[in-house]
This record gives C-alpha cells, sequence and structure tokens, in this order.
C-alpha cells in the first residue's frame, strides 16, 4: 500500500482548506473519481470526501485506496463517509459521521487522536456539542435545499451568523451551493464551504472549483499569512 498523509500534514491541510468536494457515487462512478479528484485539486479543493451509500464496504475499500494514495502525494487528505474500520487499512487521513452514525467519542477511542473526525451538524446547537465532543471539523446544513439529501430539511443561510464565533474548529457549510449561494454565505460569515453535484455535474470541475472559492474571497493556489 501506499504510504497514507502524514497525520499532521493532513491536519495542517484541514486547517487550511476553504473548499471541501465530496466524491458522491450518485453523480459520478468510483471509476471517474480520481480524474475527478485530479482536477478538482487542481482548481484548489483542500479536502476530499469520499461517499458511496450504495457502495459494498470492498468497492469503498478498493476506492479509497487509490484516491488516498493519489491525494497523499498532493498533501491532500482524503475522509470517508462513515466506514470508520476501513481508516486505517486504506490509507484515508479519517472519516466523516453524521448525527446518527457512531458518535464521535466512540470513534475517537478506536481511532486514536491524529485521525480526523468531522460530524454532520443541522444546527447551531447540534454544531457547539460536537465541537465539545471532540470533532476536527464540522459539515453546517444543509443551508438550503438539495436533491443530494432529499430528506433534509434546509437550515438557512441565516444560521451562519449564529455558528461564526461559537465554534472554533472549522466549520463547512453545505448543502445546494452553487457560485451564487456561495458569495451569500459568505457574506453571512462563512469562510469554507463543501460542495457535491455542482462540482462534480460541472464540465469543466477545476474552473467550478476556482469560482466558488474566488466567491469566497480566495484566489487559489493562495497562501494564509501564516505559510508566507
Ligand atoms: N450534508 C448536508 S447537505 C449534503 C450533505 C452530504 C449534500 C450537499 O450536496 P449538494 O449537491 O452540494 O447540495
Amino acid at each position: 500500500m501506499a504510504p497514507a498523509l502524514d497525520p499532521a500534514r493532513a491536519r495542517s491541510a484541514l486547517l487550511q482548506a476553504r473548499l471541501y468536494a465530496i466524491l458522491d457515487a450518485s453523480y459520478a462512478a468510483p471509476s471517474q473519481w480520481p480524474t475527478l479528484a485530479t482536477q478538482l485539486a487542481e482548481g484548489g479543493v483542500g479536502i476530499f470526501q469520499l461517499r458511496g451509500k450504495k457502495l459494498t464496504k470492498d468497492e469503498i475499500l478498493t476506492s479509497a485506496k487509490v484516491l488516498a494514495a493519489l491525494l497523499a502525494r498532493r498533501g491532500l487528505p482524503l475522509i470517508l463517509n462513515d466506514h470508520p474500520d476501513l481508516v486505517v487499512p486504506s490509507g484515508a487521513a479519517g472519516c466523516h459521521l453524521g448525527q446518527d452514525d457512531l458518535g464521535i467519542p466512540e470513534a475517537r477511542r478506536l481511532l486514536g487522536s491524529a485521525t480526523l473526525l468531522g460530524l454532520s451538524s443541522h444546527s447551531p446547537c447540534q454544531a457547539v456539542a460536537g465541537q465539545a465532543l471532540g470533532a476536527d471539523y464540522l459539515g453546517f446544513g444543509p443551508l438550503y435545499a438539495t436533491g443530494t439529501k432529499p430528506d433534509y430539511k434546509p437550515i438557512g443561510p441565516s444560521k451562519i451568523r449564529e455558528i461564526a464565533g461559537k465554534v472554533t474548529i472549522p466549520f463547512f457549510c453545505i448543502g445546494g451551493l452553487n457560485p451564487e449561494r456561495v458569495s451569500e454565505a459568505a457574506s453571512l460569515g462563512a469562510d469554507r464551504v463543501c460542495l457535491v453535484s455542482h462540482l462534480l455535474l460541472a464540465p469543466d470541475p477545476t474552473k467550478a472549483a476556482r469560482e466558488i472559492l474566488s466567491r469566497l474571497g480566495r484566489n487559489p493556489p493562495f497562501k494564509d499569512a501564516e505559510e508566507s
């Protein structure tokens, strides 16, 4: 197996990431993920998630190994949606858990402090609780209605104002985002966003990623003050 991304590098990449892309099997077949990941990384995506709700464990493991190695060469972390047991065998940097999945404390006990753990939060209250439980980052949404998670009621972009300042870990606004809505989210205090369908269905994923970052006021590749 190719060497996994060094955990310290993965954590630093998480802290720098403004744009998170989810490679979701509902929009792009796993065979397309390596090409998409490369195109999106070129566009400035700083962290990736593999989400294959209908894939078997074996299929997830196979794709995760390929993606984790490909992204590690660029210093970028791969996060698995759920499946904490596949993190180590795949070389992924961590896993993302939903409110009804294994809890953050249990996942932490299983995977240790170096593994990145993300948590979906659907309200400012859940976000604050997720941070207290030891999540490394949060997904926050869905801000808008989205066909990717049709059963979830949108929380509305104004909730961004309530979470900004209350949590200190990175939080990625998610759900129904497109360039115009990212501008709106940024104007309300969003610094980081996570997109699925807009990026995966874009005719030019690299360009689409760059446009999203520019709406956040970031021109990829960007450098943070502490880096320069
Ligand atoms: N969690 C909250 S909304 C969502 C997830 C995984 C899906 C977002 O997908 P899209 O296509 O960017 O609206």
